[in-house]
């Protein structure tokens, strides 16, 4: 259990998807008659397929109105239209730096893992060539609570044998970074400070993480 790692989540981490899941909701609000405002964004980043529902049914008045077999459906519409956006994803879709972090941990003799709340993710991870830089990822669909709550990057420390002492969890979202520090983790934050206003270090985006940071670990 000695062993040092870094626990990364995908969606607006390693890559842009996170604009890609909101375009979504507001795509399915649209066809469900309302506008759904930008502001919006930062409460569904990194929350879960259904939970995410939720908040969108209520900014627009509408969260007694389905049944859950229709929620169901109502969330499988948006991932459609979530899959249509990153179905062409590449390498060059990850953000500028990704490569090169995972690489260096690597050579520095970390463990590196995934904990991302998205079902899509090892599509993803494997889309943008980068699957086989993970010693593990956590599949979402095992857990009984989404981020906020801390299981996510526990479950990730366990499978590379790590203490949460010893893992650093990089996030966008703040109830990502809640999980992280509920974790018992170092929380570093790829985003604006005033959004992740629950992290202490806060880097703009992972390229200024990885020069500022990660290269002097
Ligand atoms: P899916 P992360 C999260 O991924 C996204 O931030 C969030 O917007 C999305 O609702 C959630 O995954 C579930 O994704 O619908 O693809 O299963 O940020 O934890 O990597
Ligand atoms: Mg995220």
């Amino acid at each position: 259990m000695e062993n040092r790692a870094v626990i990364f989540d995908l969606d607006g981490v390693l890559t842009e998807t996170s604009r890609a899941h909101f375009l979504a909701w507001q795509a399915l609000a649209k066809s469900l008659g309302f506008e759904l405002p930008d502001s919006v964004e930062d409460a569904v980043r990194g929350i879960s397929r259904l939970a995410s529902l939720e908040i969108v049914l209520e900014a627009g008045g509408m969260t007694d109105r389905f049944s859950q077999p229709e929620k169901v459906a109502l969330a499988e519409k948006k991932n459609a239209m979530y899959v249509e956006q990153i179905k062409g994803y590449t390498a060059d879709d990850l953000f500028e730096g990704a490569d090169e972090l995972l690489r260096m941990l690597k050579v520095k003799g970390y463990k590196v893992a995934l904990a991302s709340a998205s079902k899509n993710a090892p599509f993803l991870l494997d889309a943008m060539g980068i699957a086989d830089r993970f010693d593990a990822v956590v599949d979402p669909a095992t857990l009984k609570n989404g981020k906020p709550d801390p299981e996510i990057f526990l479950k990730a420390a366990e499978l590379v044998k790590s203490f949460p002492e010893n893992c650093i969890g990089v996030e966008d979202a703040y109830a990502g970074i809640e999980s992280i520090r509920a974790a018992g983790m170092k929380a570093i934050g790829i985003g604006k400070p005033e959004v992740l206003s629950n992290c202490e270090t806060v880097y703009p985006d992972l390229k200024t993480a990885l020069d500022d940071y990660f290269s002097t670990l």
